[in-house]
């Protein structure tokens, strides 16, 4: 059954009666529409950020513990739903139910991090250089937030945006993609049930790309957003980077990545082989966090590719409800670039895996979707990359998994930054002067030490540098510096008129 889905601003759902109206589709079974989409005209994105703009102030006038408890409150109807959510992210973006209920996991996770915050939001007492005089420091919402989020992770990553911006008395326009309309407008349903929001609070408002880019730079005209957090291509960051730049404004920009996995002489090939084989293939590769190209030592390239291709033969693509390595890719779009990547593989390339789509004639073993009816690919690995190569350079979003070889710790790193990416990566291990080293001259924003690329953990930093983002940080209390603006006070209560730098007390 497909569900109608419309922008809700102020509390109100808003049927534009814009047609055609767009579609999300079950990527394991094309003719399941999910959600039928009434897209939103520019002027939907303008009135809801002028009703956000309009209830800021009466939102931040509320006490910050009692914010607070509403994000405890979303955090609790969210897990109430968890099983519910899970199925619609599996149903909606072909996400296997096993990693579906993480990523809801991961929205609660994240209520329970700032559920407390609302009791802290700390600011400072700093001493001054004169006497009887106070010096303080407090934090302030920003106002007005866009929030533009990617489909990959539906639930989760709106969340890292909307909690925190919400919880330092913000509100929110929130756009989510398209084909991923349905859970978005489930989640937003919860957030305004749970967290009991007053209307225009948080608003989602429903369109595509264009229009949602004409209705941003309109209300930036306006003065109605003051924060922009976007996740998705570095192709969008850079457009919605110049737009808030040219209107004097940041954006908080969550990038994509072509995260490297350095295999060096002393790591445990069979830890290192699962973590390839889970930040590569799972959830299709279709992470920002994803893996791009392990960087395996000469001496331990040819065991290491036996362990890594037996263990992505056995893998199970498939069904998503069921227990497989990984299901569809996330939708048509997806997949018709996907496809661009395979056809750049290059006869100096040694491919492991059945290139292409999986079709009723080529199931692999184990294999339990209906390939008929859905977007899977056979997961691909690519032996032999190197820089200049599309698939080495370029992020693919998607299962293919690039790899190379090197001699010394040095070649690795540059070979690790060489794609201009910095979100993630990860070096398999003993020798601790090698952890360091890496970690030191990695360009990444996230490094993980005998462990995958993927699966951060919702209350560290969480962001990249370079082609990756434009350096903010989600997650944890870094957050906070995104959605609130520092204020300083002083007071002088000596009674008389003191000069900063000259009239300091000398001892
Ligand atoms: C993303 O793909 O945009 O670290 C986010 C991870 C997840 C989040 C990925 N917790 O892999």
């Amino acid at each position: 059954m497909s569900r109608l889905v419309t922008s809700v601003v102020d509390g109100k759902s808003l049927d534009a009666g814009e047609s055609p109206r767009l579609q999300s589709l079950n990527p394991s079974n094309l003719d399941d529409v999910v959600a039928e989409i009434d897209p939103a005209p520019p002027r939907v994105f303008t009135s809801a950020a002028i009703v956000a703009s309009n209830a800021q102030k009466q939102w931040a006038d509320v006490p910050s513990p009692v914010r607070g408890r509403a994000i405890a409150h979303i955090g609790r109807v969210v897990e109430e739903n968890k099983q519910t959510l899970a199925a619609l992210v599996t149903r909606e973006i072909g996400k296997p139910y096993g990693e579906a209920l993480g990523e809801v996991q991961e929205i609660v996770d994240t209520c329970d991090f700032f559920l407390g915050e609302g009791r802290r939001l700390y600011g400072q007492t700093v001493p001054s250089e004169m006497p009887d005089k106070q010096l303080f420091t407090y934090r302030n919402p920003v106002g007005t937030v866009a929030v533009i989020t990617a489909g990959n992770f539906p639930v989760a990553v709106p969340s890292w945006y909307i909690v925190p911006a919400l919880l330092a008395g913000n509100t929110v326009v929130w756009k989510p993609a398209e084909y991923s309309a349905a859970i978005s407008q489930a989640l937003h349903e919860l957030f305004v049930r749970g967290g009991g929001l007053p209307d225009g609070v948080l608003n989602i408002v429903h369109a595509d790309g264009p229009s949602t880019f004409a209705g941003l730079e309109e209300s930036l005209d306006g003065g109605y957003i003051d924060k922009v957090g976007f996740t998705g291509s570095p192709e969008v960051g850079r457009e919605i980077g110049g737009l808030t730049g040219r209107h004097l404004q940041t954006a908080c920009l969550e990038l994509g990545g072509k995260n490297p996995l350095v295999v060096t002489p002393s790591a445990d090939l069979d830890l290192a082989v699962e973590g390839a084989l889970f930040s590569g293939f799972g959830t299709g590769g279709q992470r920002c966090t994803s893996l791009g190209t392990v960087i395996v030592h000469e001496s331990v390239h040819d065991e290491f590719m036996r362990r890594f291709t037996a263990a992505v033969d056995a893998a199970v693509v498939g069904d998503p409800a069921g227990d497989v390595l990984m299901g569809p890719l996330l939708d048509a779009k997806f997949a018709e670039r996907f496809e661009k990547f395979l056809g750049w593989i290059q006869p100096q390339h040694t491919v492991h895996g059945r290139t292409g789509r999986i079709t009723t004639a080529n199931p692999r073993p184990g294999f339990t979707g209906d390939a008929a009816a859905g977007l899977y690919y056979h997961p691909v690995i690519v032996d032999g990359v190197r820089p200049g190569d599309e698939i080495f350079d370029n992020e693919t979003f998607g299962p293919i998994v690039g790899v190379t070889t090197y001699s010394t710790l040095d070649d690795a790193i540059d070979l690790a930054n060489a794609p201009g990416y910095g979100l993630s990566c990860s070096i398999y291990t003993n020798d601790a002067r090698e952890v360091f080293t890496y970690r030191e001259r990695i360009g990444a924003g996230m490094v993980s030490v005998n462990n995958s690329t993927s699966g951060a953990e919702a209350h560290l930093p969480f962001g990249g540098n370079g082609k990756s983002g434009n350096g903010s940080r989600l997650s944890g209390l870094w957050v906070l510096d995104q959605f609130t603006r520092w204020q300083s006070m002083n007071w002088d209560y000596s009674g008389k008129l003191q000069k900063a730098q000259m009239d300091v007390t000398e001892l």
